[in-house]
């Protein structure tokens, strides 16, 4: 028979620098490039255009595991570069928690910008992001982070360590609201 053990670990603590999210000793390190979005973006000839010119870093996470036990809580930097491709800042990929009732906050160190939040029955919301605001993404919300400024939009993220990462209908679907820059003015549409 299977059992489940759980695996504790010994009380710890780091430091943060709480402007780049710079966090020393961050074992777990992904990197999306603009070949990772492929179907993201509104321009899909942009973000070729964009990938042909180099493919550069979209977003960073920087991550101090622990385990993925339901009891721990998962903690990491997201750090989203500025840009655009065609009209449409850069953003990451977004996803649902594989445990759908799991939620995430998010506190933000560095830049600007937007938390993108959907629910299946079709509800959306836009929460700006700028240093020290805290965004509560709820159980079951997709979420999506949008970086309209012009330096990273840093933030320390905290959800339950079995939540997971569910990309689901991201790709087919995206998000009802996205976020452009037209005539140097920012629109949600
Ligand atoms: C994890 C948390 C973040 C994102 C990161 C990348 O639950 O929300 O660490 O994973 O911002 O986004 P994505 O959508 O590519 O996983
Ligand atoms: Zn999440």
């Amino acid at each position: 028979m299977e059992t489940h053990e759980f695996k504790n670990v010994e009380p710890f603590g780091l430091m943060i620098d709480l402007t780049t999210g710079q966090m020393p000793g961050a074992t777990n390190h992904l990197v999306r490039r603009a070949s990772d979005m492929k179907g993201h973006y509104a321009d899909a000839a942009a973000l070729d255009r964009l990938i042909a010119a180099g493919d550069p870093v979209h977003y960073e996470v920087f991550e101090y595991p622990v385990p993925e036990q339901d009891g721990h809580l998962m903690y990491c930097i997201s750090k989203l570069l500025p840009g655009l491709v065609g009209e449409e800042f850069w953003m990451t990929k977004g996803h649902y928690h594989s445990v759908a009732e799991t939620a995430e906050i998010y506190l933000c160190l560095q830049g600007k910008g937007y938390m993108i939040m959907k629910l299946n029955d079709g509800r959306c919301d836009a929460q700006p992001m700028e240093r020290g605001r805290m965004i509560y993404v709820p159980p079951h919300w997709a979420h999506r982070s949008i970086n309209t400024g012009s330096e990273p939009l840093v933030s320390f993220c905290v959800y339950p360590a079995h939540a997971g990462h569910n990309y689901g209908d991201i790709v087919t679907e995206g998000f009802p609201q996205r976020v452009f820059r037209r005539n140097g003015r920012e629109v949600i549409a």
